[in-house]
């Protein structure tokens, strides 16, 4: 199977009107959006996702930043698409972030910076389990044979 990533606006995003944005940019690199839904999440949930965190000082800030309303949770496919996820998004801290990135256009401080992006295939594998136990969708781009060699 090609490689998925999850990516997650987070609700400062959505707040802002930047899903359609960001949406865009990952579409028209060449992703292929696979599962995508609008969903308020509770603390423990929250707490799962971000569990690799839990001793870090900023954690509860963070669970409850990531609470504070919907955000957009997506699987995208594509050649590379966790690294270059993570290359579109850019650096954590928005203000490190390259201006052509999304936090780097759209974000300022570290705790409101948009979007996240699996930071590897492992965690990726773990966070899509975790977001779609249903499973992503499972459709082929018409488009494939011109965006691949
Ligand atoms: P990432 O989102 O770029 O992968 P992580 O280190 O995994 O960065 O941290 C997860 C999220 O926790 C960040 O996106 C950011 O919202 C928040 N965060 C990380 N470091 C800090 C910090 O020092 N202060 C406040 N929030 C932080
Ligand atoms: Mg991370």
């Amino acid at each position: 199977m090609a490689e998925q990533t999850f990516i997650m606006i987070k609700p400062d995003g959505v707040q802002r009107g930047l899903v359609g944005e960001i949406i865009s940019r990952f579409e028209k690199k060449g992703f292929y959006l696979k599962g995508l839904k609008l969903i308020t999440v509770d603390r423990p949930f929250a707490e799962r996702h971000y569990a690799d965190l839990s001793a870090k000082p900023f954690f509860n800030g963070l669970v409850e930043y990531i609470i504070s309303g919907p955000v957009v949770a997506m699987v995208w496919e594509g050649k590379g698409v966790v690294a270059t996820g993570r290359k579109l998004i850019g650096a954590t801290n928005p203000l490190a972030s390259e201006p052509g990135t999304i936090r780097g256009d759209f974000a300022i401080d570290i705790g409101r910076n948009v979007i996240h992006g699996s930071d590897s295939v492992e965690s990726a594998t773990k966070e899509i389990a975790l977001w779609f136990p249903e499973g992503p969708a499972n459709w082929q781009s018409s488009l494939h044979s011109w965006i691949y060699e």
